[in-house]
């Protein structure tokens, strides 16, 4: 693979400011508050950027007697739910989620040009009203509120306030219907507790498709009955040797369900020919030689492949896909088809050609890294691409002309949102065989003009992938993830006219003290003007 260093430049650091008290109505004669009121979060300083704001007027205040009021089915009042449980522990205060009254912080459903993902959040002395055509909507919504409150929200014990809402309007909806986050649970395996941490974390950023990438040469990790040694054999081990593990099938049911209620889509991924490894040494009989090779606990890729000439490799295929789909409620089923450098050419094509109508016999729609578009991608499939700005243009040409014939394309440049590239040559996690990739690198390009002579329409989204080889925790996963999966949602997210490196630093570092909230373990890029701690 190509190596690409960048550099990376030092940004002095801003001062942590002090902020005048706005002009809050309620707080302008009481007594003076313990604590420094700042004033309240501007509507805009979110991630991601909204895609139109309208400031003005008296901030909202949280109070001891604010009610949270979901009218709406039942799937509104849970949201209702959600954000109260959100804000109780660090206000201190009941927030009782009730359907009548007046003011307060409201949620509501109704028509309106929102598409399915977008709100309106509207702040004013009388209370905050988010209002949206989908739960989706709201749910985002959310997550803008959220970020509108001091980053102390998020602690779980009760902390001083003022808890302000800036007055105005907030209007928002995605430009990509598909915003992902990939986690390699393969390479090191990763507990339903731990994925449903990352699910909370990425769903702050609006970000609506967890990509789990269940299997490849070190691990298989998700619990198949027709073929039980993939997951008791081959899932038994991880990169180094360790443990390993894998998912019961209630475990992933319980994955699913968590990230829908996060309004996260799971597309699950069986990554085929290429990266076949565990499978490979849990049954002799998908190798071509009859012979099983050993598990294995390297990083090399591109040793193993199935046996495209044999039959049983597609009653494999079969079962597999049959189950993962009847497990999965989502619209996507990806089936890898990468670096399946042990594989010839024709037996390639020869695979996606029969194992694609596979996926759309159990209902669901392929998507393939972008090697999918030199066999013949199925209609509908989606190609997720991979390379690098310094690419072949014959390989990106070949993912544009397929762009062109109708298949949407998922954007996933390694050298920009490959979430496990160093930052610098000191991060000690990581790899760089896509280069060095600090904070302002990985925002910096429009994913609607990424690749030459795709059509606008091809682009359904952005995703960053977070490849296990060296990372083993939560803690090394968040400090590879934040803060550049924060960006790479907002290029999912916000309008093309939003995009300003200089902005987003401003707005991305009022992220810091939100993450140290949460416990998550961040890279303090010296790019970003993180507020002293
Ligand atoms: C390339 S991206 C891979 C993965 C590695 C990753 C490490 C892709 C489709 N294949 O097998 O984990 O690089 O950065």
């Amino acid at each position: 693979m190509r190596r690409h260093h960048s550099t990376t430049p030092r940004t002095p650091r801003v001062l942590g400011c002090l902020l005048l008290l706005a002009a809050a109505g309620g707080l302008s004669l009481g007594p003076a508050p313990t604590a420094q009121a700042a004033a309240p979060t501007p509507l805009h300083r979110v991630v991601p950027a909204p895609a139109s704001v309208t400031p003005g007027g008296t901030p909202y205040r949280i109070t001891r007697t604010t009610r949270v009021r979901a009218d709406g089915p039942a799937e509104v009042r849970r949201i209702g739910t959600y954000l109260a449980g959100l804000l109780r522990p660090a206000t201190g205060y009941p927030l009782p989620v009730t359907d009548r009254g007046t003011g307060g912080i409201r949620l509501r459903l109704a028509s309106g040009d929102f598409g399915a993902e977008g709100y309106r959040l509207t702040s004013g002395a009388g209370g905050v009203t988010l209002t949206a055509r989908t739960p989706a909507g709201l749910f985002h919504g959310v997550q803008t509120l959220r970020q509108l409150l001091p980053a102390s929200v998020e602690r779980k014990t009760v902390q001083p306030g003022p808890w302000q809402i800036a007055g105005g309007t907030v209007q928002d909806r995605p430009r990509y219907a598909y915003r992902g986050a990939m986690l390699d649970v393969s390479r090191h395996f990763f507990t339903v507790a731990q994925v449903k941490r990352y699910i909370d974390q990425v769903a702050l950023y609006k970000v609506n498709e967890l990509h789990l990438h269940l299997s490849d040469d070190q691990g298989w990790r998700i619990a198949v009955d027709s073929w039980p040694r993939l997951a008791s054999y081959g899932g038994s081990t991880q990169v180094g040797g360790g443990r390993g593990g894998f998912y019961t099938k209630a475990d992933y049911r319980e994955i699913v369900r968590y990230a829908a209620s996060r309004y996260l889509e799971v597309v699950p991924e069986i990554d085929m020919p290429g990266h076949t490894n565990a499978a490979l040494a849990s049954y002799a009989r998908l190798n071509c030689d009859g012979v099983a090779p050993p598990l294995y606990t390297g990083t090399q890729v591109g040793f193993s492949s199935l046996c495209v000439p044999k039959e049983v490799t597609y009653d494999f295929v079969d079962d597999v896909i049959r189950e993962l789909a009847a497990l999965t409620p989502g619209r996507y089923l990806h089936i890898g088809g990468d670096e399946a450098h042990s594989t010839s050419h024709t037996d390639y094509v020869r695979f996606m050609d029969r194992v694609q109508p596979v996926v759309a016999r159990y209902g669901k729609t392929v998507i393939g890294w972008h090697q999918l578009t030199g066999a013949h991608p199925a209609r509908g499939a989606l190609a997720q691409y991979w390379g690098l700005d310094g690419t072949a243009a014959a390989e990106k040409e070949q993912v544009a002309q397929a762009a062109r014939n109708g298949t949407g394309l998922i954007l996933s440049p390694a050298d920009r949102i490959y979430l496990d590239m160093k930052y610098t040559s000191a991060t000690r996690p990581g790899t760089k065989w896509a280069g060095l990739v600090e904070v302002r690198r990985s925002y910096d390009w429009n994913p609607g003009a990424y690749l030459p002579g795709v059509p606008g329409g091809a682009v359904r989204g952005v995703e960053a992938p977070l490849w296990t080889e060296t990372l083993a925790t939560s803690a090394g996963l968040e400090y590879m993830a934040f803060p550049r999966l924060a960006g790479a949602a907002e290029l999912g997210w916000s309008p093309a006219a939003t995009h300003d490196w200089n902005a987003y630093k401003v707005r991305l570092a009022a992220q810091g003290p939100r993450w140290d909230a949460l416990g998550i373990r961040y890279y303090r890029s010296p790019q970003v003007p993180w507020p002293a701690r």
